[in-house]
């Protein structure tokens, strides 16, 4: 970075604009005196302020593809993208060292790891000592939502990694602005990141809810070290709505536009790797497409939900890009992603085509690269290997203007009303296409119930089921009994303004192994009938569980699936369902005293009607 000046003065903040001297981005005493403090911990070389700058961040692009940390891709093809491989043990997030620091154990609840904040920081200050030796320092002031929205967070992250610079200025608003809407505001989240030396021993990711504070040590994985994201976008977050009566939950967040250009919106939270980012950039089917009907993105990981002044819930995705799983994403499964990829993208731990120096991965087409080189740096020959090339949790970090369908409301400081919203999750059986929930409080316990096999977003066993409440089970930062109670509450606020409450389930399986439902674009069929059933139009068919679609009622206009398929789908066993209310009741169990009685009382009707 020829650009570069060291500076060894306090508050000496230059840029790589060539700006010189006492420039200074912020008088902000509660920033400048936590990043001294954190200086003097971590002892960098230098420090780097990131205004956003273009030229900054090219710059930096230069020096990370200098190093061997980025690869610069064939600019002809795919314009300003680039490639990086993250270390073989560090792929995916660690939930097993991802904890909640909170002063009482009791507030980080039965699920969040927790550890005494005191022997938290220690532990983390001697791992963080003196790491940034030889490295620079960059401190990235981003806001979480459209700059002086009245929904937005602003935070801090000190790293010591470009890539992480890189990726934040694409996931999140960077720079210059940020601060001067900051002002002298003590009111922002801190966070810390140090990729130390990768150990996977010493790899730690904390959270001090009650200090707004974040430290990751020793991880360069994106959900890790991208500390805008799950990090604060959600557990801390989640734990600032509870206090202030607002939500942050693990949504994507769509706008549907009927033939009449009316558009409602939908947030639907999903499992991490189960169908977010596909469902919000969703191509409608043919007929649809046809009669008029398009469908926009607002968001496809995080929605940030509060009351407005018209007493609806309105929501903002509060990030600026996408960090996308890139396995299965192609021209048929999901265009819009695609499309949204192939300019100013980085990749992570894809396969690397060296022929014409493009990217690939599993899932993207039927031609696999024959010289190339996979998500693990060695020769791959997709032809004749048997391993492979990209990681299953590979991603792509694209910025959310790419995406051809980017709702015209992305940056709107108010954000969108909601109407429906939907839980769903990756179950080979037992949960139906599609359901309704009885009421809001109903439609909490849908969500409190949510199970999902397991995925490669996150280190450990795949295709495991587990209960994932909300799609929050790894995001929620404090006691999930809490947010449960946070939700009925909500239900009271809202009122009869609240948005619907459904659930989903894309990925029932046949005997064979093989999804009966499509998916994909055709999921949009699905939504119809939701918000018809939000406008009351449309009749149901009441079970234990819920109302589920007539099987007439949802449009197979075009598509090669029977009746008799989709009735077996939207089947809903009482037998299997009172198997898996014993789950939910073990489940419960967990949560003791601080599980709402509103939900005991919903579990004991449920099996009550099962038992009918
Ligand atoms: P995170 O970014 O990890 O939070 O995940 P996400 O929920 O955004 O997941 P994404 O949309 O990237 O989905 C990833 C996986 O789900 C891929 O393997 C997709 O092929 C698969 N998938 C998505 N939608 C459908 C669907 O409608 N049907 C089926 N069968 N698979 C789907
Ligand atoms: C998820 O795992 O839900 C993600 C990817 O969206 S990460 O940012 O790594 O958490
Ligand atoms: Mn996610």
């Amino acid at each position: 970075m020829q650009t570069a000046r060291v500076c060894n003065n306090k508050v000496c903040l230059f840029t790589l604009r060539g700006r010189k001297g006492n420039y200074r981005m912020t008088n902000n005493k509660s920033v400048l005196n936590w990043i001294e403090e954190m200086k003097a911990l971590v002892n960098p070389d230098q420090v780097v302020w990131i205004d956003g700058s273009e030229e900054q961040l090219e710059a930096l692009r230069a020096e990370a593809c200098s190093t061997g940390e980025m690869i610069k891709l064939n600019q002809d093809k795919l314009p300003g993208c680039y490639l990086h491989r993250t270390a073989v043990n560090d792929v995916a997030r660690v939930e097993d060292r991802t904890f909640i620091c909170s002063r009482k154990e009791e507030d980080a609840g039965p699920t969040n790891h927790w550890k005494e904040p005191q022997e938290a920081y220690k532990m983390l200050y001697d791992i963080a000592r003196g790491s940034y030796k030889g490295r620079t320092m960059y401190v990235i002031p981003y806001s979480m939502g459209p700059i002086g929205s009245p929904l937005a967070k602003i935070g801090i992250e000190l790293t010591d990694s470009i890539y992480v610079v890189l990726n934040m200025a694409i996931m999140t608003r960077v720079g210059q602005k940020v601060l001067d809407t900051l002002g002298d505001s003590e009111d922002w989240v801190k966070g810390l990141h140090c990729k130390c030396d990768i150990d996977a021993e010493k790899r730690y990711i904390c959270h001090f809810p009650e200090d707004n504070t974040i430290i990751s040590v020793n991880s360069g994985y994106g959900g890790n070290v991208l500390l805008g994201k799950k990090c604060f976008a959600l557990r801390i977050a989640s734990y600032l709505g509870k206090n202030e009566g607002w939500m942050a939950e693990h949504m994507l967040i769509l706008g549907i536009e009927n033939p009449k250009g009316e558009i409602k919106y939908i947030a639907a939270a999903f499992p991490s790797a189960c169908g977010k980012t596909n469902l919000a950039m969703l191509i409608p089917p043919a007929g649809y497409k046809a009669k008029g009907y398009k469908v926009w993105c607002v968001g496809d990981d995080i929605a940030w939900m509060r009351k407005g002044p018209d007493g609806r819930l309105w929501a903002i995705n509060p990030e600026n890009g996408f960090f996308g799983v890139a396995p299965g994403t192609n021209e048929k499964s999901n265009p819009n992603a695609l499309a949204t990829t192939r300019k100013g993208t980085i990749f992570t731990n894809v396969a690397h085509n060296l022929d014409d120096n493009t990217v690939w991965w599993e899932g993207l087409d039927k031609n696999p690269p024959k010289n190339a080189v996979d998500w693990k740096g060695n020769p791959w020959d997709g032809t004749t290997s048997t391993e492979k090339g990209a990681h299953p949790n590979s991603r792509f970090t694209a910025p959310a203007k790419n995406c051809p369908c980017i709702s015209s409301e992305f940056e709107s400081v108010t954000g969108v009303p909601i109407s429906a919203i939907i839980f769903g999750g990756r179950r080979a059986k037992t949960a139906p296409l599609v359901y309704q929930s009885r009421d809001w409080n109903n439609g909490v316990f849908v969500g409190s119930i949510m199970a999902s096999e397991t995925t490669a977003a996150a280190a450990g066993a795949v295709g495991v089921v587990r209960r994932d409440p909300m799609a929050m089970l790894p995001f929620c930062g404090y006691h999930m009994g809490d947010y449960f109670a946070h939700w009925i509450e909500m239900g009271k606020v809202l009122g009869d303004k609240a948005p619907k409450i459904f659930n989903t389930n894309w990925f029932r399986l046949d005997d064979e192994g093989h999804f009966i439902w499509p998916g994909f674009g055709d999921n949009l069929r699905v939504l119809e009938w939701i918000l018809k059933r939000c406008e009351g139009e449309v009749d149901a068919k009441e079970t234990a569980i819920g109302y589920v679609p007539n099987a007439d009622d949802i449009n197979l206009e075009g598509l090669d699936l029977d009746k008799a398929t989709l009735e077996s789908i939207l089947e809903v066993d009482n037998d299997v369902w009172a198997e898996e209310a014993k789950g939910i009741e073990e489940f419960y169990g967990k949560f003791g005293d601080k599980l709402p009685q509103e939900l005991k009382d919903q579990l004991n009707s449920l099996k009550e009607r099962l038992a009918k």
